[in-house]
């Protein structure tokens, strides 16, 4: 019975303190790269509310110029243009490689696999969110294998 109670404590407990996050962000990670190139950082984005809300800004110190990206493809070209992200209540976008993703562009450091960096997501309804992304060379495997052949060919 004891075991009960606790257990139900800690559920409303739990759904409390889900209730009061707006926007819930997960997986964030960063491309590495080296001081002056560009690089993306990526997570799971997740609107807990009830109303639409957009993702329409980024800021870090890691960066000249931080912007919030979409990858598009126009005939047999590939390429990249601002945008602003929507996220409809209780659903999950995923930032990832070849898609939405917050663009670093010419970095002011270093990016090296294991650090951390914060970055700023700036919501529309939900305001200000700080993250810490994690670096880490996490694309996805034919991705690489095709990146790295590119850079052979
Ligand atoms: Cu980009």
């Amino acid at each position: 019975m004891k075991y009960i109670s606790v257990l139900f404590l800690f559920f409303v407990l739990t759904l409390s303190a889900q209730e009061k996050i707006a926007v819930e962000i997960k997986e964030a990670w960063i491309r590495p790269a080296a001081a002056g190139m560009n690089t993306a950082l990526f997570f799971k984005v997740t609107n807990h509310t009830e109303s639409v809300d957009t993702l329409f800004d980024a800021s870090s110190n890691a960066a000249d110029l931080v912007e919030v990206h979409e990858t598009y493809v126009d005939g047999d070209k590939m390429g990249m243009r601002r945008t602003k992200a929507e996220i409809k209540p209780g659903e999950t976008v995923e930032f990832k490689p070849r898609s939405l993703h917050v663009m670093f562009i010419k970095l002011l450091k270093d990016m090296k696999i294991g650090d951390t960096q914060e970055v700023t997501l700036h919501f529309k309804n939900a305001g200000d969110v700080k993250i810490t992304a994690e670096v880490k060379d996490n694309m996805p495997a034919p991705m690489r294998k095709e990146m790295n052949k590119k850079k052979m060919n």
